[in-house]
This record gives structure tokens, sequence and C-alpha cells, in this order.
């Protein structure tokens, strides 16, 4: 045994020591995406399977050790950054990158834990299916992560959340046991279905090791227009009229700011073929070749309405991936150009329009000097409400007018990104007390010793 910690060398004697990262070499692993949390933790384990993950799970649990689970390390929370006491241990999924079985008859994937989104989505692609999640992170976000934060994305309006598209699991569990449903079935009501404890929990009731995920055709066909609207009640009555003419093909339905646009000209040099205070970016796909038609007669009916004031539709998939390219670079834009007090809202559809008059009303009396980069999934009633141009130290009053408003609406604080450590006390302060105490008897019952992800999504103990 070294000088080091006891716990080290059991880790090392189980992953080996290249998969165990201390000093330096953690230092990718021990601040988020953002570089707004910044942790410190005792060491990083790199497990290469499942089994290797459940043997340094229980070796922490006999030690008493917290463990932060992280897969690609995009989350928008904070919550795969450990603590600063550099007592807990970062579990790493990135060398669990297997894709074990495509079933493109039964458009299933079998896939471990830390598998990069976009090679999973070129892996379903190759048998003309498609793995509908899609987000400006997917190069770099792992299926376990996305799991674990349920991700939304620009999919959600045509194909839902990721928890729809689970249908196996397996989890390492607090105490180290190992949780194997991996079914390719659509249909199995036997029992709780113990999968969901684990799906949106962001790593808090156990780790996500591999997952069987469902499979859609891929669409050989799409549609995809760039529209200046005139104001948001426009926005709204084109996506209604959208579902008429387009129904189950429309897939993205997405809003992007005036100021959005011009962060990403400044900040990444890519300049949007039509600016106005909002614009929309619309999608559909189908394999039907009518597509195209439907998509065309719903801009002219947008124009005759006066929906719309300008607008494209891509002639060519390239032209298609450069307007997508301007709504993917937004979040990168604004990290450029100071970044935000960001919001991840949804309220319904229909009152998305009160809740941007009230919320700016709200902003203009506690922060006046506020910028905005509001965007998202408009389709959804999600918006990336993002305020720029004020200092941290007043983030809680900002957070709390939005929030506010927020509940007003019986919206949700966070629609897609998850609590982690960034929302926390923001949940804790609008959640009611039957929702705080079911959600501490959940954690208590598999995490009776508080381990797995301390800090993340529920309170600690006041
Ligand atoms: P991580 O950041 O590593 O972890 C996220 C959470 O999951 C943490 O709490 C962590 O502890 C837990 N976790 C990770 N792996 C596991 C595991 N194997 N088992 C148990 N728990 C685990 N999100 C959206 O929903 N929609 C978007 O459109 C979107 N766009 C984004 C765009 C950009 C540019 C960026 C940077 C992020 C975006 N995100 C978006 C947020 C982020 O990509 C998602 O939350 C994603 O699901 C995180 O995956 P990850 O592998 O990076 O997880
Ligand atoms: C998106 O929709 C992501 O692009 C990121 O959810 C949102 O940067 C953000 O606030
Ligand atoms: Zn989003």
């Amino acid at each position: 045994m070294s000088d080091e910690a006891p716990l080290l060398d059991t880790l090392r004697s189980i992953c080996g020591d290249a998969a165990v990262l201390t000093g330096g070499d953690m230092a990718a692993y021990a601040t988020d995406w953002r570089d707004m949390f910044h942790g410190k933790p005792l060491c990083v384990v790199r497990p290469a399977e499942t089994a290797e993950v459940a043997q340094c799970v229980a070796a922490c649990a006999e030690t008493g050790t917290a463990i932060v689970p992280q897969g690609g390390n995009t989350g928008l929370a904070g919550g795969a950054t450990p603590d600063d006491s550099g007592t807990q241990v970062i579990v790493a999924l990135d060398r669990m990158t297997a894709i074990r079985r495509i079933d493109p008859v039964g458009m299933t994937i079998e896939v471990e834990a830390g598998a990069i989104l976009q090679t999973v989505k070129d892996a379903a692609g190759d048998e003309n299916r498609l793995l509908p999640i899609s987000l400006a992170a997917e190069g770099s976000a792992r299926i376990g992560g996305l799991i674990a934060t349920n991700a939304g994305g620009v999919d959600v309006l045509r194909y839902g959340m990721t928890r729809g598209l689970v249908l196996g699991l397996e989890v390492v569990l607090p105490d180290g046991q190992i949780l194997s449903r991996l079914r390719h079935l659509r249909k199995d009501n036997a029992g709780y279905d113990l999968k969901q404890l684990f799906i949106g929990t962001e790593g808090t009731l156990g780790i996500v090791t591999a997952a069987v995920l469902r499979l859609v055709p891929q669409p050989r066909h799409r549609a995809t227009a760039l529209i200046a609207v005139p104001d948001i009640a426009s926005a709204i009555a084109l996506y209604a009229r959208a579902q008429d003419e387009v129904g189950e093909a429309l897939s993205a339905f997405e809003l992007i700011s005036g100021a959005g646009l011009d962060l990403v000209a400044e900040h990444m040099g890519q300049t949007a073929p039509v600016t106005a205070d909002w614009v929309l970016l619309i999608e559909a796909g189908s394999s039907l070749p009518s597509l195209r038609e439907a998509a065309e007669k719903l801009l002219e009916t947008a124009f005759e309405e006066g929906w719309a004031t300008d607008g494209v539709l891509a002639e060519s998939e390239a032209q298609a991936d450069a307007l997508w390219q301007l709504r993917e670079s937004l979040t990168e834009a604004e990290g450029k150009a100071g970044g935000a007090i960001k919001h991840d809202i949804s309220v319904p559809i229909t009152g998305i329009a009160a809740f941007l008059q009230e919320a700016g009303n709200m902003l203009r009396a506690v922060a006046p000097e506020a910028k905005f980069n509001v965007f998202g999934h408009l389709g959804d009633g999600n918006l990336h409400y993002n305020v720029m141009n004020v200092t941290r130290e007043d983030a809680a009053k900002v957070n709390a007018a939005v929030h506010d408003v927020v509940a007003a609406h019986h919206g949700s604080i966070s629609a897609e990104h998850g609590l982690g450590q960034y929302r926390v006390a923001e949940w804790a302060r609008l959640a009611s007390q039957p929702e705080h105490d079911l959600t501490r008897r959940i954690k208590d019952a598999l995490d009776p010793d508080g381990l797995i992800n301390p800090g993340k999504v529920v309170p600690k103990r006041g």
C-alpha cells in the first residue's frame, strides 16, 4: 500500500493505475463546461466496464466516500462537478463507449453509458435509423449523461424527451449492486418501471452504465426555414398553422432573438440571411416527397396572414445546415460575450407572450441594465431566458424575479437542463412540502448514506 489514501490503491487495483487520475490530470473533469463551477476531487476514476463501476462504488460506499458520476461534462447545471472538499471521487464513464447491438427491424440500439451521442446517431444512421436526440453539444454529451438529465433539445416537439426513448437500463446502485434490465421491449408493465428512478435524476440515485434506446425511421427529406416574425403572437399563430399543414412531420420550432443573431455574427462570424427582433427556425422531416410542397404552402400562408415578414426555405442540405449552425452557436457566442445568468424555463406555449412581457417588466425593475439572449424551443414552450450584463452578485434577485413569473404561469424552472447544483436552491424555494418530502424519501431509500452526487437536485438537510 502506498502513502496515499488506501481508497486510491483499491480503485487502482480495480481499474488499473492509468485509470485513476490525480493532481493536474483531473483538471478537465473538475470544472464544468461554462467554467462556472470548480471542484476539487480526491481523484477521477475511469472504469472500463460495468463490473469495475460496481466495484468502485462498493469501495467508496465502504469508506463513506461520496461519488460524482460524469459523462461528457457538458451539463449546464453543475451536476457533474464535485465540491471543493478534496474528498469526492468522480466516476467518469468516458471509457465505456461500446455500441453493443443495433436492431434495425426492432428499431433499438444497445450502448454503453459513455458512448458519445453523435457516434451513436452515426451508427444508427448507417442502418437508416435515427436516434432522435439533437442538441448543440451532441459531439461531446454521452448517453449516460443524456439519460441522467432526461435531455431535451430541438427534436422534442416530434419525438419527446430522452425518457421516452429509453427502453432498457443498466444501473449501478449506491451499494454497488448492478440492476440490469437491458430489455429491447416496447411493452413491459411487469412491476414498477424501475428505470424511471434513474432517468432525469442527475446521477443522484445510481450510475447508468448501459442502455437500450428506441430508434425511429430516418426521414428521407427535410424542409428547413428561417422566418422573421413581427411578434410572438404571430409566431404562435404560425405554430398552430404548422401543426395543421405539416402535422407530425414538424420536428423543430425554434425561436431566436435578433440580439442572439447579433451575438452569433459578432463572436462566431456567422451572418443570418434574415434578421428581425424575433426569427423562427422551423424544420419538418418526412420520407414522403410531398413535404416540400407542404412547407412552401405553410410559408405562403404565413406571408398572406402577416405572420412572417421575411424568410428563406433552404434549397440544399448545406443551406439547411448553415441555418442550424446559427441556432447551435448561440450558447458559445453568449459565452464569448461574457456569459449570462441562464434560465431554462417552460410555460404553456399559449402563455409565452405574456411570460416575456411580465418577465421583462420585472427585470427592468430589479436589473435595469440587463441585456437578453432569449432563444429556445418555442414549440415546447421552453425558452432559455438568458440575462446578460448583470453581475454575479445580482444572480439571486434576477433568478427570483424570473422564476416568480414562471411560477405564476404554472411553469417549470428547469425544462430540460436539470437542477444540478445551479438551481437546487430555487427549486427548494418554490417546491411544495409534499414535493420536498417525497423527494427526500426517495433519495433516502436508495442512497441512505447520501454518497451519490450529494448536494445535487436534492437540497442538503437543513
Ligand atoms: P454530464 O455533464 O457529464 O452530467 C450531467 C449530469 O448527469 C450530472 O448530474 C452527472 O452527475 C449525471 N451523469 C452523467 N453521466 C451519468 C451516468 N452515466 N449515470 C448517472 N448520472 C450521470 N441540454 C438539453 O437538454 N437540450 C439542449 O438543447 C442542450 N444544448 C446544449 C448545448 C450546449 C452547447 C451545451 C454545452 C449543453 C447543452 N445541453 C442541452 C446540456 C447538456 O448537453 C445535457 O444536459 C446533456 O444531457 C449532458 O450530458 P453529459 O454526458 O455531458 O453529462
Ligand atoms: C440550447 O437549446 C441549449 O441550445 C443551451 O439548451 C441553452 O445556452 C443555453 O442556455
Ligand atoms: Zn435548449
